[in-house]
This record gives C-alpha cells, sequence and structure tokens, in this order.
C-alpha cells in the first residue's frame, strides 16, 4: 500500500522532524565543528548560522508542511524507498515496455568523466557517453582517434564534468552537440548528438579549473567557461608564492573549430556562468572577492562580486588591440582598475552580492538572473534590463527573497515560478517571481511551497528551463546525499536523484521517485526527443576513414617494420579467419562493419595486447599497437551479436623475428 493512500498524522511527522532536528543538532555541536558556543557550522564550510536562527528555520518548515497538508508530508517520507510511488496526483513518470520517452536528459558525470542520458519521466538510463575518461565497451580512449583526441586534449586519464549545454538555434535547442566543461583540467569538450559520441576536446591555455561553462545564447556564438582558481598569468613559477598576483580567467572558445578566442582577466574568483537571452550579458557569479588561499579567508566578508561581461564590449576591446598575449591567446584586462573598465561601457562590471554567491542562473524571458546566496538564505535576481546603464547593487537588484538555507541553484516552470535548492534545508522551494519583486528584500512572502529532498541537493533542473520557452511538468533534484534511502553498498553511496512532478506550475511539488546514481552527476539539462535527430546507422559520408569491403580484406605490408590489416566485421565472421605479422612490426588494423542493420554491433577484442573496441553498422574503427611476442592470438567479437557469435572469431598470428 503507498503512502498517500495512507497520509501520515502531521503530528507524527512534526515529532519526527524536531528528533531529526535534534540528531543534526547534536551532530554539528561536536567541538571541531562548532566555531562558538552559539554558532554552529552545519556541514557547508564557513557557514555558520546562530543556533535559534536554525530552530526556526527548521520548525518554521515543518509548520508549513503541516498547514499546507503539502507534499512534503505525503509524498516527500523517507520510507519511499527506491521505488516510485503512485501519484496521488495522478502524474504518473511509468513508460511502459516498449514505449519511449518524451525528453533525453543529459547528466554530467562529474569526476567520472562521464555523461550520462537518462530517459524524462521514466529516469531509465539509456547509454553513457564517455568524455574525459576511457570506455572499454565502446573503445573510447582506445582506438585511433579517440586516443589521439585525449592525448592533443592534455593528455589526462580523468576529468570533472559538471555543466552539459545544448547548443541553441534562436534561443531554443537545435539538437547539434553539447558542450561540456572539466573542472580539474581547464577543458572544454563537444559532443556530437547525431552519434551520441565526444568530437573535441580543447585543454584551453592559462586556466586550471573550469567550473562554470555555458553556451552564449540566443544562437551559440561562444562556448563560455569560468577559471575557478586563481593563479599566475602566465603560470610558469614566477610570483608562485605571492597570491596578490594570482588571477582568475574568463574564456570564450569556438564552438565550431572549438579553438580559444579570448579570455578575460578578472578579481577574485570566478564560479558559476550563464547569459541573457539576447547575446550581450553573461553574468558569472563569484567568491572569494577576498583572494585569499584559505577557507577562512575567502568566506570573510559579507558580499562577493558577481561580475557582468559585456561580450560586444570584449569583442570590441580584442579588435582594438586591448589585450595582453599570453600563451598565445588575446587576455583582456577586466579587473576593477583596468582602463577597460573606467569608461561608460566597462567589459565588467561588478555587482556586491552575498554571500559567496554559487550559482547563476537567467529566468526564461531573460529579464532576471537569479543567483542563489549559498551563505546566504537568499536569492539575488539581477535586472538584466538595467545592468546596461548601472550596476549599481540598488538599481540592478530586483528582488531578493528569503528562500531558506543553503541555497545552490535555480530553475523554471515557464509559469512564473522560480524553484530553489536548498542544500542545508534539503528541500526544493517553490516561489512565485514577480511577487518577489514586489516584496521587501529578504522577506518571505513569494514563498509558495517547499518539498522535502534526500537529501542536501545541489541542482535541480525542470524541462526544458534553460530555453526561452521551459516546458514544465518534471523536476529533477540532484541531491548529493542518499544516507537511508537504498540497500547499503558500503561506504562510498549514491547520490539521489530525485523526480519531482510540477505540473505547469498550478499544482503542489510531488515526488515520484528516487534513482541513485554513481557518484557524482552536479548537473543535467533536457530536450525534448523531437529536437534531437540520433542516428542508428553510421553514415560512412560523415567520416574519412576508409571504408573497407570484402576485398579490401588482406594485411598489406606498409615498412619494414609496419602492416596495415584490413578487415571487414559481419555476423558471424571477421572478414580474415586468420592473418600472419612479424614479431616486432606495428600493426594498424582497421575495420569496418558491414551491416546495414541497426543494433547490430560488433566488437574486436585481441588478448594480450590491451585492445577491444565496438564497431556500429556501417563504421569504420581502427587501432595501432606493436605485435611485440610471437604466438597465436585470438581476436574475438565481444558484442553478442547471433547465435554463432562465440564461433566469430579470427586468428593473429606473430612470427618470431629472424636470427
Ligand atoms: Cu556542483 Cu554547478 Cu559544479 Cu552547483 S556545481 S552544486
Ligand atoms: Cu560479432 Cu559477436
Amino acid at each position: 500500500m503507498s503512502k498517500h493512500e495512507t497520509p501520515r498524522d502531521p503530528n507524527e511527522v512534526l515529532e519526527e522532524y524536531e528528533e531529526t532536528l535534534d540528531s543534526v543538532l547534536a551532530e554539528v555541536e561536536s567541538p571541531d565543528e562548532a566555531t562558538t558556543d552559539d554558532d554552529i557550522s552545519l556541514g557547508l564550510p564557513g557557514l555558520s548560522l546562530g543556533r535559534r536562527d536554525f530552530m526556526k528555520a527548521g520548525v518554521a518548515a515543518g509548520a508549513m508542511g503541516s498547514v499546507a497538508g503539502c507534499s512534503a508530508l505525503s509524498g516527500g517520507d523517507s520510507s519511499a524507498g527506491s521505488q516510485s510511488t503512485p501519484s496521488s496526483s495522478g502524474a504518473s513518470h511509468t513508460v511502459e515496455p516498449g514505449e519511449h520517452d518524451e525528453y533525453y536528459g543529459f547528466w554530467s558525470g562529474g569526476h567520472s568523466g562521464e555523461l550520462r542520458v537518462i530517459g524524462i519521466p521514466s529516469m531509465r538510463e539509456l547509454t553513457r557517453i564517455p568524455v574525459f575518461n576511457t570506455d572499454c565497451a565502446s573503445g573510447y580512449g582506445f582506438t585511433d582517434g579517440t586516443q589521439e583526441m585525449l592525448e592533443e586534449g592534455g593528455g589526462y586519464s580523468w576529468g570533472d564534468n559538471h555543466h552539459p549545454n545544448l547548443s541553441e538555434t534562436d534561443g531554443d535547442y537545435d539538437g547539434e552537440y553539447l558542450y561540456v566543461n572539466d573542472k580539474a583540467n581547464g577543458r572544454i569538450a563537444r559532443v556530437n548528438l547525431t552519434y551520441f559520441e565526444t568530437d573535441a576536446i580543447t585543454d584551453v591555455p592559462n586556466m586550471q579549473a573550469i567550473h562554470g561553462c555555458c553556451v552564449l545564447s540566443p544562437d551559440t556564438k561562444y562556448v563560455l567557461g569560468n577559471g575557478e582558481f586563481r593563479a599566475p598569468l602566465p603560470n610558469d613559477g614566477t610570483d608562485a608564492k605571492n597570491p596578490d598576483n594570482y588571477t582568475s580567467l574568463f574564456v570564450a572558445v569556438d564552438p565550431d573549430s572549438m579553438e580559444t578566442q579570448w579570455q578575460v582577466k578578472v578579481d577574485g574568483n570566478l564560479d558559476i556562468v550563464d547569459t541573457g537571452k539576447e547575446g550581450r550579458w553573461a553574468i558569472s557569479s563569484a567568491y572569494n572577492s577576498e583572494e585569499a588561499t584559505d577557507i577562512q579567508g575567502m568566506t570573510k566578508d559579507d558580499r562577493d562580486n558577481v561580475k557582468a561581461f559585456d561580450i560586444p564590449a570584449i569583442e570590441q576591446a580584442v579588435e582594438n588591440g586591448n589585450y595582453e598575449e599570453v600563451n598565445g591567446i588575446p587576455v583582456v584586462d577586466g579587473t576593477q582598475g583596468s582602463s577597460l573598465n573606467q569608461g561608460d561601457r566597462p567589459v565588467v562590471k561588478y555587482i556586491p552580492t552575498p554571500k559567496s554567491p554559487h550559482c547563476v542562473e537567467v529566468g526564461p524571458n531573460g529579464d532576471y538572473a537569479f543567483i542563489a546566496g549559498k551563505l546566504s538564505p537568499t536569492v539575488t535576481m539581477l535586472d538584466l534590463n538595467a545592468l546596461a546603464d548601472s550596476s549599481d547593487p540598488d538599481e540592478v537588484v530586483a528582488g531578493r527573497p528569503r528562500v531558506g538555507l543553503g541555497p545552490l541553484h535555480t530553475t523554471f516552470d515557464g509559469n512564473g515560478h522560480a524553484y530553489t535548492s536548498l542544500f542545508i534545508d534539503s528541500q526544493t522551494v517553490k516561489w512565485d517571481i514577480q511577487a518577489a519583486v514586489e516584496a521587501e528584500e529578504g522577506s518571505e512572502d513569494s514563498i509558495i511551497e517547499k518539498q522535502d529532498v534526500h537529501y542536501n541537493p545541489g541542482h535541480i533542473q525542470a524541462l526544458e528551463a534553460m530555453t526561452t520557452d521551459p516546458d514544465g511538468e518534471w523536476l529533477v533534484s540532484l541531491n548529493k546525499l542518499s544516507k537511508d534511502r537504498f540497500l547499503p553498498v558500503g561506504p562510498i553511496m549514491p547520490d539521489n536523484d530525485q523526480l519531482i512532478h510540477i505540473g505547469q506550475g498550478e499544482k503542489e511539488m510531488e515526488l515520484v521517485a528516487d534513482h541513485p546514481a554513481y557518484p557524482e552527476p552536479h548537473d543535467c539539462v533536457f530536450a525534448h526527443k523531437d529536437k534531437i535527430d540520433a542516428k542508428k546507422v553510421y553514415d560512412k559520408d560523415d567520416y574519412e576513414e576508409t571504408y573497407i569491403t570484402e576485398e579490401d580484406s588482406g594485411v598489406e605490408r606498409t615498412g619494414e617494420n609496419s602492416v596495415h590489416v584490413k578487415m571487414t566485421t559481419k555476423r558471424s565472421e571477421f572478414g580474415l579467419p586468420d592473418f600472419t605479422v612479424q614479431e616486432g612490426d606495428e600493426v594498424k588494423l582497421s575495420t569496418t562493419n558491414i551491416e546495414g542493420v541497426q543494433d547490430i554491433i560488433h566488437g574486436v577484442a585481441i588478448p594480450e595486447h590491451d585492445i577491444n573496441y565496438a564497431v556500429a553498422p556501417q563504421d569504420t574503427r581502427e587501432v595501432t599497437f606493436t605485435a611485440d611476442d610471437p604466438g597465436v592470438y585470438w581476436i574475438y567479437c565481444t558484442y553478442f551479436c547471433s547465435a554463432l557469435h562465440l564461433e566469430m572469431r579470427s586468428r593473429m598470428i606473430v612470427e618470431p623475428a629472424e636470427g
């Protein structure tokens, strides 16, 4: 029986809530976490709150639940487990066997380095796309083209992807590409959405961590990246011990050539970035305006400077030659003291905002940028239309509702509502955008309801919320901790992605599903299925590789110590039953899958040579390796392709070198 059919007694829930609160308080009272007797740290570095504040916040949330009889009590109950619950509003996220989901969801995979494609609303994982990692199932990072791409993209074996972004035309997704950052090594990658494969990786010069990443709306003129870590420029050992001379950079990468176009250096750290809808403003959140190197220093001040990058003004500066070239890249000076920031068209505007603010999301019509306070319980709304004439906070701040503790990210339903994740409160708060503009700063008047999530959410994302026309209906809360929600699987627990029904904003939020996620998604983005045209069979015209026919199969000696082996794959044989090379030969092996039928994949595995890769219908893949040791090596197919799959084999015979 579902919890919805037997709603719980609100008093019982309140009591339970108080108990949880007590145990949280007991936890944070341990001496190394408490800053003073009266202040408690809540697990978020640098944050301390008066205990009474915290009690108030907790009780208020509980009380709100009981008054509204809202889903925080019925649907958000922690015993829902890893199953989905039938929805009391009739919203179903079930997708029947054989049916397709309505939306593609693209999840960043954090330090796993991959992307995951998840169907919405079923939350079924459809595939994974290796980006900064290697993947032995597909052969990504092992085949010639992909290995080179990773090598030229810095040669790292891992990356930390946070922010997936879909390419746009006229402010809407065009289904062509997805761009994602590597926070670890300062890279930006591109994924081709025709074949769902990574096709470019750019190792951006002069930058260590690229954290925030977005495309410039409305037509993807640039892929923009935020340098989070301050470092000397150039970082060549000079001035290494003098943090006063460190700097943070903002970068623009060309979406077609994937080449770095220009950078802007700024004061303080950059964090997350999003753009307005008119191609002029890129807004970056920021922390560490203090320019410190330790946590106490970074969180000292009450305000940090959000930066508004004026893209056409920056382009003008580059065109006028107002830059310094560092490692081949034009770097424009956007620091506060820069001459480029003194006139009436500064390249960067600095807007003081409380406190170590984390996210920036620009709302659907491009009027406001929403900047969540992280260490302040507020969201600051910047009026993008007022920005051209002023950067005075009194003139450009359109609203500042008090939403709850630890606000991190905001998303939209397209019907005037904003939804903000509350890391510390473990809630999603829904609020009215216009009401927040009309209310006093710090007022809670705009808040409509709060939904408990489990636990500690980072990003939240509603359907197509980053376009000019969001679709509403579903929202996903990407919760960092799952604690007790799933069967224990050892100490490294999954995250918990929760699906929340929001309708068109007219309904109460309703939690409908829990989905464990392998570490560690940060963000996701959704596109309606009609906007993406994924091919099921390769089109050989899209690739330069030589297509190999059955007649081409054979061994060609290309040098004294090198051979080119060509062979086809089809059910259930390789084009060569065996082939012979000499010890020490460099072997280039090209394989074409000549099948024209969808979903018939063949794998090419060569034992003891560290080789396995997939060849999809009409695709050609190549590997190059050295045949070091004489002997017989069975080559076998790793995709179960037919009833005679086990028999699908070839032999590589390596003859001993003479003498
Ligand atoms: Cu995790 Cu967008 Cu990198 Cu916020 S970021 S949570
Ligand atoms: Cu081809 Cu199995």
